[in-house]
């Protein structure tokens, strides 16, 4: 059984959408991974087949029912994989995470819509709720279809050795250092003389230097917990 992607979503047509193109769309052809997509209306009841109702308490917007994302849950489960719901007001997502849902069976992931899905089924389900950042989405299916992306990448025999994901950003901890090609000198800016001359060493030193620099400039959080680490474990 190949690594296995449920989709609970009111919007089953999204899907694959861009996951069926480039890395992702060429590892779905040759079965590395399966996408299944749920349209969760098909688990409704009732003469009005309506999955959402207005919110007790009152307030704007609709709120999806707990009994119709029940009966979808129950029909996607999948053995050993987590249940997670996409949602702003969810923990980040996280490249440990990906890497850990990697190496797991699958995924059910359910795509909110409206203002949100009651709390009850949340809980009876023990969902797992993630973000994937600090602004609002109209729903999970685009949150969903970035969570995918990140997984499948790293799924076994999908990247080649080439692209191997060894020195890229957060996996080390720290923001990738900036790449240069051909030509050497272009528009008049030319390529950090380091780069030209084969010193590997000097070249790997100045690499981890720009990366260091790169993340104290633009992400203070990053540079913060990789110098803990580096405190901690000192390597270099
Ligand atoms: Cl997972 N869903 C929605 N609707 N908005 C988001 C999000 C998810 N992550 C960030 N914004």
């Amino acid at each position: 059984m190949s690594w296995t992607a449920r989709l609970l979503t009111l919007f089953p047509e999204m899907f694959p959408g861009p996951l069926g193109h480039s890395l992702a769309g060429r590892a779905l052809a040759r079965g590395q991974w399966t996408l299944e997509a749920i349209d969760i209306r098909d688990h409704a009841t009732g003469r009005h087949r309506s999955v959402d109702d207005a919110p007790f308490g009152g307030g704007a917007g609709m709120v999806m029912r707990p009994d119709v994302i029940d009966a979808a849950a129950e029909a996607a489960a999948l053995s050993g994989a987590p249940l997670i719901v996409l949602t702003p007001r969810g923990r980040p997502l996280t490249q440990a995470r990906v890497a850990s849902l990697a190496a797991g069976p699958g995924v059910v992931l359910l795509c909110g819509r409206y203002e949100g899905i009651d709390q009850r089924v949340i809980e009876a389900r023990s969902m797992e709720e993630l973000s994937i950042g600090d602004y609002v989405l109209s729903g999970g299916e685009p949150a969903a279809m970035v969570l995918l992306d990140a997984v499948v990448r790293l799924l076994p025999g999908v990247m080649g050795a080439e692209e191997s994901g060894e020195e890229e950003s957060f996996s080390s901890g720290l923001l990738e250092y900036p790449h240069y090609t051909r030509p050497a000198l272009w528009k008049g800016r030319a390529v950090p003389e380091v780069l030209l001359g084969g010193n590997h060493a000097a070249i790997a030193e100045w690499r981890q230097a720009e990366a260091e620099r790169i993340t104290r400039e633009r992400r203070p959080d990053l540079w913060a917990a990789w110098q803990a680490l580096a405190d901690a474990a000192p390597t270099a």
